[in-house]
């Protein structure tokens, strides 16, 4: 499998929570590399325009006021596979239905608060580590 990288958030319950080392532990014992890491507040408009693929959906509203409702951490990881290996790490979006040992499972509290987000494909990693990002980060 090629080396990969992927966007990684810890969001705004999980730091308000005191899970960001912990959450940062798990990516460690995963085994992947830290490539890039900074800690944010996202505006409203900045999280719409993260979020923009969710625009027609329900919950866009309520996602983007979660999402900038308190700092967050954004984190570039690398690995083998590192898109599909974070989203098995996190495990599925909604807590309740996420595989035992995942970080959903275990922290998470709801399909709104699930402390962490993934890239779901190769594209979407390349538009979301430019969202955050400069290529100099990524050296
Ligand atoms: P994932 O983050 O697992 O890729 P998506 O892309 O379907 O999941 O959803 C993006 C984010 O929107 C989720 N992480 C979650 O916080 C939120 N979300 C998804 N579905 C709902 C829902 N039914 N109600 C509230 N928030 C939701």
């Amino acid at each position: 499998m090629a080396i990969e990288r992927t966007l990684a958030i810890v969001k705004p319950d999980a730091v308000g929570r005191g899970l960001t080392a912990e959450i940062l532990s798990r990516i460690h014992a995963a085994k992947f590399q830290i490539v890039a890491i900074k800690s944010l507040r996202l505006t409203k408009t900045e999280a719409e325009g993260f979020y923009a693929v969710h625009r027609e959906r329900p919950f866009f509203g309520e996602l983007t006021d979660f999402m900038s409702s308190g700092k967050a951490v954004v984190v570039v990881l690398e690995a083998e596979g590192a898109i599909s290996k974070w989203r098995d790490t996190m495990g599925a979006t909604d807590p309740a239905k996420a595989a035992p040992g995942t970080i959903r499972k275990e922290l998470g509290t709801s399909i709104q608060y699930n402390c962490t987000h993934g890239s779901d494909a190769p594209a979407t990693a390349a538009f979301e580590i430019g969202y955050f990002f400069a290529g100099l980060d990524l050296v």
